[in-house]
């Protein structure tokens, strides 16, 4: 559709009795039912409808600028995605929410009551995902041309309920009853193979090139979400593509002789492969059904991008100056093997053109550190599913190792290290060596994180191409999660500024600076903190039954359960409290609630478990009146983007713990500093990042840095030795161990204790002492109103660094080389 040359046509009106009438006649001729009979489904799809209309407008005279134009191309393609509700954003960047508030009044329904149908579509698992969605809305907010490619999974990332204080999953049907934000575009859909055998191009001397002839084949159709960018006009897209069996998949013979179920399996078999989204982020599994999907994001995607690129440009030496492609960590990787298939064998480009060609498209974001989080796959199952593209991964390993066994004469061991095929039992592929070496460039997503890539898990090929490494650090848009996640801050900003240009300019917050020490303006900045609190704890009742005072410390760590994000040392942290109120209930306490917020994979048990012991001992914190009175320990379950624009306005306290060396970035502790939280953290990630830029006054850091955890693992770490040189931390462990959290039953949480004293792997233990006496620093600092108020004033004015807008440029200005494309009203 971007690329047809709209006849421009403009089909809405900019007033409110013209978005009222359209709000009336799509209710008539879409849902087909009238104002008095209309339920409250019929008119949130209404609104939704509507308000999404104003942006095809848009997106129409995008489409024509971005055709006359025919400028570089950003495609970004990524597994995930977590776009989050739709609604409140799209009424922001229209500008119809005036409109919408009024009308909604007239017909007696509040805005509020409709936004309960608006399903967050759930694409992703976390950071990573959410980090795909902030950067395709910055791209749009700065006119940059791109196309967002995912999976249209039919079940998103699962729904997390708590039964008997124990993580259930229950599916994620997100589309259920209809998606009004997507576009079907059929004509667009593509066809997939897998498995089969590949022969021999007789014609070709080089013997490079083949034919591949699959086994299997499965349609991708397209659907497509607006993707607005806001304060102007540009409307880009993502693309999700579902699997669909082909139409003479359905055996109507079997299925009249009654086999049902076989009748229906080549469909079943083949639209599994969007059916859902892995829930994990963190390791690899060794399913074929992932490989599948991932290459089935892949093809369909490269083929959209090279259909679109012959719309406008004809021969492949421009394909390059129009096309960039950015790998979203390495489950879309299988690309490069892929453009090198079409080029070469469908295409009959030359394997040397076409590895310059793949090379200088390719670009690759890396989001880990942890190595069993870099993807390998089996030789053996790429035969099987792929076997072209594990020829030519051959292939290009061949010609690789040339080059390195060139750069380093004799040194086999270099080469074994750095070779695409990991040599073992069983071998395998490594993806992000692939990606490095198809890549132009490659970039980490914080400073502590590159600098680690660079030296640790990718050092062999930094040392060999330095120029391909870059830094680019995360950010998040200040949009959804300042503007709309916060509005009451939002108003008190924009007054104290003078205006909204911080929305689009980040950088501008700088301003509050001077704020801070203006008596009244902390007054009115505690004021909405307190207002947003009120807010949470009404929200955390209606979902926990526990009541929470607003005038406590708002405590929170809201992320993926992990063993490297140490949810084990915050809980810690929570009994150490505990015990302290116990042994002594007379003294002063500063109150608090700590909330805890986050998913852990199915398979994850250790982490399950953990989930289970938070709740339990929330069950005896919030149970206990000596002990609830101090301090209050919430768990909401299904922790999502919608409940993080809840829960982030409302936070004092950020937890960014982890290990130092293991989170690659964080973005969580960007949205809860912008939002005035200060934050308690080890000098890992971003938080290194955060606490330069506000300042170590205003940040609370503990614990081992990178190289003292490395150095404390070299040295052979004991985790019992810390255990028994602190009272304090042994009394935790042993407060765990004797059954109080479950009923004086000591198996229940053996696990958790074993882990703990066993190996620690996260070396909890050994920062123990560290964050715990920092939390002691924080209770001390809460209770200077006045200071801690300036201290969240400056975290907020200090984060403008941290917008996506800045993410976007570096990407443009170090990697892209792409110009933004002005669309006019
Ligand atoms: C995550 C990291 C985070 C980072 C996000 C976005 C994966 C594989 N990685 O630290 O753990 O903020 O990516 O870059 O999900």
């Amino acid at each position: 559709m971007t690329e047809a040359r709209p006849r421009l046509r403009r089909t809405v009106g900019d007033s409110l009795e013209d978005f009222e009438r359209d709000l009336i006649s799509n209710l008539y001729y879409q849902r087909g039912t009238t104002i008095e009979s209309a339920s409250g489904p019929d008119g949130y799809h209404t609104l939704a409808v509507t308000v999404r209309d104003r942006l095809v407008d848009r997106y129409a005279r995008t489409a024509a600028a971005h055709y006359a134009a025919n400028p570089r191309f950003v495609y970004y393609l990524s597994a995930e995605y977590l776009l989050g509700r739709q609604l409140r954003q799209n009424l922001l960047y229209t500008d119809t929410e005036r409109w919408v508030r009024p009308i909604a009044e007239d017909l007696g329904v509040s805005l509020e009551a409709l936004e309960v149908y608006d399903v967050e579509p759930g694409l992703g698992n976390g950071g990573l995902g959410r980090l795909a969605a902030c950067l395709l809305d910055s791209m749009a907010t700065l006119d940059i041309p791109a196309v967002g490619y995912g999976i249209r999974y039919e079940f998103g990332i699962f729904k997390q309920t708590f039964r008997d204080g124990q993580q259930v999953e229950r599916p994620d049907d997100w589309t259920f009853y209809g998606n009004p934000w997507e576009f079907p575009a059929p004509d667009d859909r593509q066809l997939v193979g897998f498995y089969g055998t590949t022969k021999a191009d007789p014609k070709d001397p080089t013997g490079l090139k083949k034919h591949w002839v699959p086994g299997e084949t499965v349609r991708g159709e397209p659907s497509h979400m607006l993707v607005p960018g806001y304060g102007t006009q540009t409307v880009n897209i993502i693309r999700l593509w579902q699997a669909r069996a082909s139409r003479e998949s359905f055996d109507l013979a079997r299925f009249g002789v009654g086999q049902y179920v076989e009748a229906v399996d080549d469909i079943v078999k083949a639209e599994n492969i969007s059916k859902v989204l892995y829930p994990d982020d963190s390791t690899e599994l060794g399913r074929e059904l992932r490989l599948k999907q991932q290459y089935f994001l892949v093809a369909c995607s490269l083929r959209d991008i090279i259909r679109r690129y012959r719309l406008r440009n004809s021969g492949w030496e421009g394909f390059a100056d129009k096309v960039v492609i950015q790998l979203n960590d390495t489950h879309p990787v299988v690309a490069v093997t892929e453009l090198m298939r079409l080029l070469v064998d469908e295409h009959g480009v030359g394997w040397d053109e076409a590895w310059s060609i793949t090379r200088r498209t390719f670009n690759y974001t890396c989001h880990t550190l942890l190595p069993e989080a870099l993807e390998t796959w089996p030789v053996r199952l790429l035969e099987r599913l792929l076997p072209r593209h594990m020829e030519i991964i051959y292939a290009i390993n061949h010609f690789f190792l040339e080059e390195v066994r060139a750069a380093y004469p004799g040194d086999e061991d270099v080469v074994r290290r750095m070779s695409v095929i990991q040599e073992g039992d069983e071998r395998r592929v490594r993806m992000a060596h692939l990606a490095v070496v198809g890549s132009t460039a490659v970039n980490g997503v914080a400073e502590l994180h590159t600098k680690l890539l660079a030296e640790t898990t990718l050092h062999d090929f930094a040392t060999l191409w330095p120029e391909r490494f870059h830094n680019v650090t995360n950010g998040v848009t200040p949009r959804r999660f300042l503007r709309m996640a916060n509005p009451r801050l939002s108003t008190l900003i924009t007054e104290s500024l003078g205006d909204e240009g911080w929305l689009t300019d980040l950088e501008r917050l700088h301003g509050l600076g001077t704020a801070a020490d203006d008596p009244a303006f902390r007054a009115a900045w505690r004021d909405v903190k307190r207002q947003n609190k009120v807010e949470l704890a009404a929200a955390v009742e209606r979902s926990t039954g526990v009541l929470i005072d607003p005038d406590a410390l708002a405590d929170v760590m809201i992320k993926r359960f992990h063993e490297y994000k140490r949810q084990q040392l915050k809980l810690l942290h929570v009994i150490t409290m505990v015990n302290r109120i116990r042994a002594d209930p007379q003294a002063t306490y500063v109150p608090r609630t700590v909330l805890f917020g986050g998913k852990a994979a199915p398979g994850y048990h250790a982490m399950k478990l953990l989930i289970q012991l938070v709740n339990a001992v929330a069950d005896v914190v919030n149970t206990d009146p000596v002990i609830a009175r101090h301090l209050r320990v919430v768990f909401p379950p299904d922790y999502n983007v919608t409940k993080a624009q809840f829960v982030i306005p409302a936070a004092d306290l950020s937890e960014q713990i982890s290990l130092a060396g293991k989170e690659a970035s964080g973005t969580g502790n960007m949205k809860l500093a912008l939002n005035g939280a200060l934050t308690i953290g080890t000098l890992d990630g971003a938080n290194i990042e955060i606490r330069d830029r506000v300042g170590a006054d205003n940040f609370f850091l503990f614990g081992m840095d990178a190289p003292a955890a490395a150095a404390l693992r070299r040295s052979g770490y004991s985790p019992r030795s810390f255990y028994e040189a602190d009272f304090e931390l042994r009394l935790a462990v042993d407060t765990i161990a004797s059954g109080a959290f479950a009923k004086g039953d000591r198996s229940v949480f053996a696990p958790v204790v074993d882990a703990m004293l066993g190996r620690d792997e996260y070396m909890a233990l050994a920062d123990y002492r560290a964050y715990v006496d920092c939390q002691d620093t924080v209770a001390e600092a809460w209770t200077d109103t006045e200071r801690w108020t300036r201290m969240s004033v400056l975290n907020t004015a200090r984060c403008g660094f941290f917008s996506s807008d800045r993410t976007v440029r570096e990407y443009c200005a170090q990697i892209w080389k792409v110009d933004p494309v002005r669309v006019s009203p």
